[in-house]
């Protein structure tokens, strides 16, 4: 398969995977998105832009309609913003390093 099929299939599969454990089959409650976290986020730069530990803040950056679960698009929101993240640290374009303000859905540290 190449690398984007893998990528793409990789999200809906780790999504669905988790979000039917319990529930609500389409959504990720608390319980399933701090297991997503913990186990699928294994590098420490991206592990620091969404804290597991801290489930109660990482749900509410990511329900952005408020309904408690984060559902397919909100999951999908969440990985391109890891993404994002990555390719400011990598590239250096866009997020300033040395800025003291954070970059909106991007804090640098
Ligand atoms: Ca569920
Ligand atoms: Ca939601």
């Amino acid at each position: 398969m190449a690398r984007l099929d893998q990528v793409i299939t990789n999200i809906v599969d780790i999504f669905l995977e988790y979000a039917e454990g319990e529930g609500n089959k389409n959504q990720l409650n608390k319980d399933e998105l701090k297991k997503v976290l913990e186990q699928e986020i294994q590098s420490p730069e991206l592990k620091s832009k969404i804290n597991a530990g801290d489930i109660e803040e990482a749900m509410e950056m990511l329900d952005k309609n408020h309904d408690g679960e984060v559902n397919f698009r909100e999951f999908c929101r969440c990985v391109c913003d890891l993404a994002k993240c990555y390719y400011h640290k990598k590239t250096g374009k866009g997020g300033k390093r040395n800025k003291s303000k954070e970059q909106e859905g991007c804090p640098e540290d």
